[in-house]
């Protein structure tokens, strides 16, 4: 019999169902209405013994509970805030997640950000579309990258990889992470002193209780006016509403954003703003990792009820 598996979010392509169709038995929860997902989680859930989730969706304590067979949950994302994990730890299930398949993409999209912001993007395409440059409008000058400091909040696989990137740039790298991380001699002594030290502020940091809102009014008064938030990580770690005050009272100079706390829901006061670049978490939106991670996230299922060891475990 094949194994029974629940796959979340509707995010899978027709050949990556095809993938999982042939060796599970797949529940879509996608594709349930929230009375058939009710009837479901009560009953057949049971039978479940794998777990198919996105980042953004994971498996919360309560829906992880409905299935009390389960022995893996394969997440298509390398972020595992959104999992459950200590619970699903004490049950002994497996938790998998994508990461180094995305890091260069997410990387780029970060440079991207910043670039945008720095170069006010948004606001020139609108200038040209507007016809405000054949009015000869005034335009404001933008800021060069060259000499400015990127602090990384975060200084892991994707710090690292947006660290390399901007270097390039000729910018200087300081970061804030409670390790030392591979460069001890960049390394600030808090989150409020690396801001205080950068131009722009790069969150890159893992999302979760422990990490929640720690980017708040202090931290963005650190960065200041002349300064630019970029967070391509998780919406949790920064307190929006903070955010907001600060970039509409002239305390913080410019963001740049791909997670929100409550997405899709972006806060009204943010979308109001000029200052603000804003795309719908789109980091690892690309052919390539969305293959590579779909391939990963499948694969780690495969493994594991192949009975070999899982490909990429998440260490709890
Ligand atoms: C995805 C992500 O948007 O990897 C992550 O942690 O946030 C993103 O790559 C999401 O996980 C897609 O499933």
């Amino acid at each position: 019999m094949k194994p029974q598996i629940a796959v979340f979010g509707n995010i899978w392509p027709d050949d990556a169902l095809r993938t999982l169709e042939a060796p599970f038995a797949c529940h879509h929860l996608a594709r349930m209405s929230a009375d058939e997902r009710r009837t479901f989680l009560k009953g057949p859930a049971v039978q479940v013994r794998g777990v198919l989730t996105t980042g953004t969706i994971g498996l919360d304590a309560k829906t992880a509970a409905s299935f009390p067979a389960l022995e893996i949950v394969s997440v298509h994302g390398v972020g595992v805030d959104a999992v459950a994990l200590q619970p699903l730890a004490r049950r002994g299930v497996i938790v998998t997640n994508t990461p180094d398949v995305l890091t260069e993409d997410v990387a780029d999209l970060t440079v991207a950000l910043l670039l945008a912001s720095a170069r006010r993007l948004p606001l020139l395409d609108r200038y040209v579309r507007s016809g405000h440059w054949q009015e000869a409008r005034p335009l404001q000058l933008a800021r060069s990258l060259r000499g400015k400091v990127a602090g990384i909040y975060g200084y892991g696989r994707i710090g690292q990889a947006v660290a390399m990137r901007l270097r390039a740039f000729g910018m200087a790298i300081r970061y804030f992470q409670r390790s030392a991380g591979p460069e001890p001699s960049l390394r600030c002594a808090s989150l409020a002193a690396l801001a205080a030290e950068s131009d722009y502020l790069v969150v890159c940091t893992p999302g979760g209780v422990a990490t929640r809102h720690v980017i708040d009014a202090e931290v963005l008064d650190a960065l200041g006016p002349e300064g630019t938030l970029v967070n391509i990580a998780r919406g949790s770690v920064v307190d929006e509403a903070a955010l907001a005050d600060a970039l509409s009272t002239g305390r913080l100079g410019a963001a740049a954003l791909d997670v929100f706390e409550d997405e899709p829901n972006v806060p009204p006061a943010l979308r109001a703003l000029d200052n603000v670049v804003l795309t719908p978490h789109v980091g690892s939106f690309t052919v390539e990792a969305r293959q590579a991670m779909r391939d990963l996230a499948i694969g780690n299922l495969l493994a594991h009820f192949a009975g070999k060891p899982v490909l990429s475990p998440v260490a709890v």
